[in-house]
């Protein structure tokens, strides 16, 4: 039976990869770090209690920050597969955190590959590293493939870039199995709050239902190439099948804008929203209200503009077709953030305060 160990086990791409290992007979660890409330959610439908026999699931408390705690638990798994999925991975948050953003984004990848090499398992141990879209940041060529210039535009980016060489370094210095997945944005019902699609989804369904006025975002002519992160993971997993490593873009090769995405949201709840204004003074109003509107406080010092991938040869060498469209993810987005603002609708209505989030 094969190991693997997933750091970042207990975010989106953690968790829908937790459960492809799983269904595909691997023994699964993953590291969480320790929080003052719960945050295994999304993993919770996995877990199993490590004393029942057969249990194939098992949880470690570390940080990417953290050497030792690594070092610990790589020693103590002897992983066949480690897929470096943790990371401080919100773009606007690394402006405002860019020390830990670099510790744990850059830092993380080589306390993981240092790791591997001072136990010496080079030649047991695959390294997949989680890169992306944001590498290429002030876009030098349009589609993005392998071979395209990097400009990244962010502390967080700055941080993914060293992580990317690193992971190149180890493979040819030492020999590792290791490779970078470029991934460009990909989303799902259990993609965090405070990105910009899920944040769409969930005030939507919210303004629907009355719970919420209105939805404040920042630059909505952004354009991404946005997949369903189900299939990205089954790609992660691809990468480390492979004869030799090598390092693959992941996307659909399809952009759309956020103001697009905020259409298609709309529009799977029957709401048409028409938009005046422009720049800071773009509003979009449905039923005579106003229910989009900027805020600058969402404007990043610098942004990403545009992302488009050219994913030709993971089609070529990974077997990769996206099988989820755009107009289904964001179905599916809405749909469930329409069933969580139902309960909360019911919990309102029976007197009691729904739980909320701050961003
Ligand atoms: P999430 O933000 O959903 O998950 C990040 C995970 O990393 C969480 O489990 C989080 O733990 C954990 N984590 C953060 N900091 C640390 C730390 N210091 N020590 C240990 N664990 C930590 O990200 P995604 O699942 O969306 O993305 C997975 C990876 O892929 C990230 O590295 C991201 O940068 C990268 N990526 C994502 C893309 C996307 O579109 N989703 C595209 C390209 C790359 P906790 O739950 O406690 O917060
Ligand atoms: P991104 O995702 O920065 O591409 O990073 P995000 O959803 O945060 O932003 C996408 C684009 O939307 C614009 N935008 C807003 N973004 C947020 N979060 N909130 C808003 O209110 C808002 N309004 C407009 C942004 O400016 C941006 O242009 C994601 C993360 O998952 C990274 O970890 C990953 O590496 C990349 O995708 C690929």
């Amino acid at each position: 039976m094969k190991k693997a160990l997933i750091t970042g086990i207990t975010g989106q791409d953690g968790a829908y990869l937790a459960e492809l290992l799983l269904e595909k007979g691997y023994e699964v660890h993953g590291i969480k770090r320790r929080t003052s409330l719960f945050n295994t959610d999304r993993i919770d439908h996995l877990y199993q209690d490590p004393h029942t026999p057969g249990a194939k699931l098992f949880l470690h408390h570390g940080d990417m920050t953290d050497s030792l705690s690594l070092l610990h638990i790589i020693q103590k798994v002897q992983p066949d597969e480690i897929y470096n999925l943790a990371a401080q991975s919100h773009v606007a948050v690394s402006f405002e955190e860019p020390e830990y953003t670099a510790n744990s984004d850059a830092l993380g990848a080589l306390r993981i590959l240092e790791a591997i090499r001072i136990l010496g398992l080079e030649k047991k141990t695959r390294f997949y590293q989680a890169s992306t879209s944001e590498l290429y940041g002030l876009v030098q060529e349009i589609p993005q493939k392998e071979t395209t210039p990097f400009y990244p535009r962010s502390p967080y980016a700055v941080a993914k870039l060293y992580a990317y060489w690193i992971t190149i370094n180890y493979r040819e210095a030492y020999g590792i199995y290791a490779c970078n997945g470029i991934l460009f944005n990909h989303e799902s019902p259990i993609r965090g709050e405070t990105f910009v699609t899920r944040k769409i989804t969930r005030a939507l369904a919210r303004i629907k239902l009355g719970l919420q006025d209105c939805l404040y975002l920042g630059n909505l002519n952004a354009k991404r190439d946005w997949g369903h992160a189900r299939d990205y993971v089954e790609m992660q997993w691809r990468m480390l099948q492979q004869d030799a490593p090598e390092d693959f873009v992941i996307a659909t090769g399809i952009q759309f804008s956020v103001r697009d995405f905020v259409n298609a949201a709309a529009k799977e709840l029957g709401m048409d929203i028409s938009w005046r204004g422009a720049d800071i003074d773009e509003v979009g109003s449905f039923n005579g209200k106003d229910i989009v509107k900027v805020d600058p406080r969402y404007f990043r010092p610098t942004e990403v503009e545009t992302l488009l991938g050219d994913p030709t040869k993971a089609k070529e060498k990974l077997g990769w077709t996206p099988g989820i469209t755009f107009e289904e993810l964001v179905a599916e987005m809405v749909q469930e953030d329409l069933k969580a603002a139902e309960r909360d609708e019911l919990i309102k209505r029976h007197g009691y305060t729904p739980k909320d989030y701050h961003e």
